[in-house]
């Protein structure tokens, strides 16, 4: 498929999240290129009288992105909950567990979308697998054990990669660094979630499991799926 239908897909899905959004809630707006389409289409019910309570967002690109649309964006700090999230993902199954964090924001995406009541993914076709597959897991790590973190994650076969940033290795918003795990398939994704979220020095992991409530999928042959 070529980029221009897939944008056509994509915008398709974020049109039908920004339809969902009520007037005064608060709302969470994620991050990535099926996200910036929401936002455009959150700016056209902005014009046609959308009011929303607060808005909080994953990353600075999305938060640019709704200054310039004339939203005020507020911390998740500064509101007790959050009522609805729209996102993107990387991979989702049909139990609607899926991987995120392809840009780099999964620890503020996951406290977001932990602190919301419901939780939208908007994704294109490609992106849907009964296995999660084909996409690597991020891990943000603490630079202080990065290293024994990698070795242990090397010894116990989860394929290691550094993420970097030209020579250098990527950095998170909150200055830790980022390992992607190149698993072919994560056939048993609690059972990982679970040895990573035990695992001191990793900040965070990609497998966002039992978060999301609906995924509206934009499928190859055009039509647009909700589950
Ligand atoms: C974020 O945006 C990430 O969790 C995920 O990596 C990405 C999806 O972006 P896109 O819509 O551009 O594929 O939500």
């Amino acid at each position: 498929m070529d980029k221009q239908r897939q944008d056509e897909l994509k915008k398709q899905a974020a049109q039908k999240a920004a339809d969902l959004v009520e007037n005064g809630i608060i709302l969470g707006v994620g991050t990535g290129s099926t996200v910036a389409f929401f936002i455009d289409a959150l700016g056209k019910r902005k014009e046609e009288g959308l009011s929303l309570k607060h808005i909080v967002t994953t990353s600075n690109r999305s938060k640019k992105q709704l200054e310039g649309l004339g939203f005020k964006v507020d911390e998740l700090s500064e509101v007790d909950h959050v009522d609805l999230t729209v996102d993107g993902a990387d991979r989702v199954n049909s139990d609607l567990d899926g991987i995120k964090g392809g840009g780099g924001a999964l620890t503020l995406e996951k406290n977001v979308a932990a602190n919301s009541t419901k939780n939208i993914w908007i994704v294109d076709g490609s992106k849907v697998h009964d296995v999660l597959q084909g996409f690597p897991l991020p891990v943000e790590v603490l630079p202080i054990s990065c290293e024994q973190n990698f070795k242990r994650f090397e010894e116990k076969g989860l394929k290691p990669v550094w993420r970097m940033d030209g020579e250098k290795r990527y950095v998170t918003h909150y200055g830790n660094y980022i390992i992607d795990l190149g698993l072919d398939k994560i056939e048993k994704p609690y059972d990982l979630a679970d040895y990573l979220d035990h695992t001191v020095g990793v900040v965070e992991h990609g497998l966002f499991l039992n978060i999301c409530d609906q995924v509206i999928i934009a499928q190859d042959d055009g039509t647009i799926v909700e589950q």
